[in-house]
């Protein structure tokens, strides 16, 4: 894993093989396709975010940040499960992650029943502003319960720091392949994703996919501290 990152945040760099990335691809084509699939999120400003987004398991939503049963606001559609492949995939990412994180001497990571996976699509032009992830149920926060985020398609910068201010943030390029994981202490930290860098994706993952330019991220948590 990557040094100098703070206590609590893992980057396993490239850890997804190249028959991992495509076949997340491909499931997440599958779904992103059907009933609750990539919709334009907005808030209740009626600003749209800059990325496609798709919810497994639980909605997300933008207009009260709660998550929810149903994409109330939208279409009404119940989001699809996590495939239990993808659940088990994630297992292997926190294993790997929570050993190099113990190697380091670093944080323990407690472990994650995922029940909500968050795929954010970010076109060229796509970005995230600075933000906290503190919708989950606040067992499941004070437990410091990690989020793990994979990373597909397009690189991208990934900023983040201790407070909302941007320019006092450090900024990590998450490539296709890399796995990050947020637990512990990491969990409230303040993020975004500043650009994407165009034609930076993996050639074969495009070839085998056909994936249009831009960013796939997952995002893995737990809503539920009792799941
Ligand atoms: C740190 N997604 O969905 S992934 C999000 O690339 C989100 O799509 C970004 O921020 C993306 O909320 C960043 C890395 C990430 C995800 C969740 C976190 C970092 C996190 C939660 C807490 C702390
Ligand atoms: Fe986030």
């Amino acid at each position: 894993s990557v040094p100098g990152l703070p206590p609590g945040v893992i980057l396993l760099k490239g850890y997804l093989t190249m028959d991992e990335q495509i076949r997340i691809v491909l499931q997440i084509r599958e779904l992103g396709v059907g009933p609750g699939g990539f919709y334009t999120p907005s808030y209740n400003t009626g600003a749209r975010l800059s990325l496609r987004m798709m919810c497994m398991g639980l909605h997300w939503e933008p207009r009260t940040s709660k998550y929810e049963a149903t994409r109330s606001s939208y279409d009404g559609a119940t989001p699809p499960p996590i495939p239990s492949w993808l659940v088990e995939l994630c297992g292997r990412c926190l294993g790997a992650a929570s050993a190099a994180a113990a190697a380091a001497g670093g944080i323990q990571l407690p472990p994650l029943r995922p029940d909500i996976c968050l795929a954010n699509f970010y076109e060229r032009s796509g970005r995230l502003g600075m933000h906290q992830d503190k919708d989950e149920m606040p067992d499941s926060l004070r437990a410091g319960l990690p989020v793990v985020s994979l990373s597909l398609g397009d690189a991208a910068d990934f900023l983040y720091g201790r407070t909302r201010e941007a320019e006092q943030a450090s900024s990590v390029r998450l490539e296709s392949g890399d796995v990050l994981v947020f637990g512990g202490p990491g969990r409230m930290i303040f993020h975004s994703v500043s650009r994407v860098h165009p034609h930076t994706a993996p050639r074969e993952l495009l070839a085998a996919t056909g994936l249009r330019p831009g960013r796939l991220n997952l995002t893995f948590r737990q809503y539920r501290a009792r799941t």
